[in-house]
Parts: C-alpha cells; structure tokens; sequence
C-alpha cells in the first residue's frame, strides 16, 4: 500500500495537491476538512459542532476526527493506498493513525510537508474566500498551527519518512517535486 500524508500550514495547498496525487497513483482522498464540510452542509449533530470551531479557526477535536478517519479507512481496506489530507494536526492524531493503520499491517509511506511562507498563505487564502478565510481567522489558524501541529514535524522526522517540499510555483510545479518525492521511496 501507498500511504501518503499531506501536512503543511492552512491554505499550503494541501487539498489542492492531494487530488492530483490520489488520482495519479489512484488512492483513496481522506480529506479532514472536507469531511467536516460536508457534515456541516448535510446539517448532522456532528457538524453543528464543527462549524463554530472552524469559522474561529479552532481545531474540532481529535476524538470527532479519529472517529471520521477510522471509518474511512475501514471501509476501504482493499484500496491501494490513502492520502491524508489535513490529517493528523495533533500529536494525539498521529498516534492515533499509527493505532488505525498498524492493526491493518499498512503504515505510513511518506510524509510530505509543503513549505509555504506566511505571506503567500494569507493571499492564498484570502483569495480563496472561504468563511473561515477572513484576516482575523487566519491569524488565529496561523497560532492554532504554531502551537497543535508544527510540532508534529519532529514526530515525524524522527522516523526518516520525512520529505520537506517547496510550496511556491505553479499547481503544476508543486505536484511534480511532489511526485519526484514520492518515486524516491516508492520506486
Ligand atoms: P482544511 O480543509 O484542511 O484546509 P486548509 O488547511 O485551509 O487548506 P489547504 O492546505 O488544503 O489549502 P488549499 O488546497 O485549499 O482545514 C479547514 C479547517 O477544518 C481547519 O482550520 C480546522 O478547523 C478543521 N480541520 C480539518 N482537519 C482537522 C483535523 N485533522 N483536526 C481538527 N480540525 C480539523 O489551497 C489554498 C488556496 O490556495 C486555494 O484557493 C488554492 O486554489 C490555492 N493554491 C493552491 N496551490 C497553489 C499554488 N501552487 N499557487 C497559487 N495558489 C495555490
């Protein structure tokens, strides 16, 4: 199995990204945020929760995400591999996926972290216009990462599955350092 994270800071591209990827190396597309969106678009008690945290660039918590994950993952045990997007942002997810994917002997392949600087995500994201895509948000998602998810970097570092990217450049650009990444460990 191919089994990809992508982490990177809000607005890096992420979601961008893990769609070109899923569909050239044909994995599932396990999108966090995507699937609090759509909870939230389908009215669910789960998503009355979620939209308030997001619209103040909180995180919801990790047992709401776990919990959409492992169902994912469950129901696609036969696919060729999953890319995580957005997924993990807390020391407490990770260890949690190691959980979900080690009791299906499938672990993790390679962690891909976009590099974009703080200037270009403000753009990005204020130029994607999404609700919770206003100055004030953003710099609170900016704090939020700081503090809950950039530490995961090491966690990951430390088990030589790490490949840093360069974010700036065209979608295009961006997918192919990607790809070289991923030809590196996977052949
Ligand atoms: P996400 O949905 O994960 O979104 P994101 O981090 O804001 O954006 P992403 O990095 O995917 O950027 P995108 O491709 O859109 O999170 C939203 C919220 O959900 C979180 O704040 C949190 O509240 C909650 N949440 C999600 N997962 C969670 C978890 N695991 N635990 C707890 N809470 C969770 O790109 C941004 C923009 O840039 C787009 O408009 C795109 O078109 C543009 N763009 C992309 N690549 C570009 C390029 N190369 N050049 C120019 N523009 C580019």
């Amino acid at each position: 199995m191919l089994n990809l994270i992508l982490f990177g800071p809000p607005g890096a591209g992420k979601g961008t990204q893990s769609k070109l990827l899923a569909e050239k190396y044909n994995l599932v597309h396990l999108s966090t945020g995507d699937l609090l969106r759509s909870e939230i678009s389908n009215g669910t008690a789960l998503g009355m929760e979620a939209k308030s945290l997001i619209d103040a660039g909180k995180l919801v918590p990790d047992s709401v995400v776990v919990g959409m994950v492992q169902n994912k993952v469950e129901n696609n045990l036969g696919a060729e591999g999953f890319i995580f997007d957005g997924f993990p942002r807390t020391t407490e997810q990770a260890i949690a996926l190691d959980k979900i994917l080690g009791e299906h002997n499938a672990p993790i392949s390679l962690v891909l972290a976009l590099d974009v600087d703080e200037d270009e995500l403000t753009r990005r994201m204020l130029e994607r216009g999404r609700k919770d895509d206003t100055e004030a948000v953003i710099r609170d998602r900016f704090k939020v990462y700081e503090k809950e998810t950039y530490p995961l970097k090491k966690y990951y570092q430390r088990h030589d599955k790490f490949s840093e990217v360069y974010g700036l450049g065209t979608v295009d650009e961006v997918s192919e350092r990607l790809q070289n990444a991923i030809e590196t460990v996977n052949g």
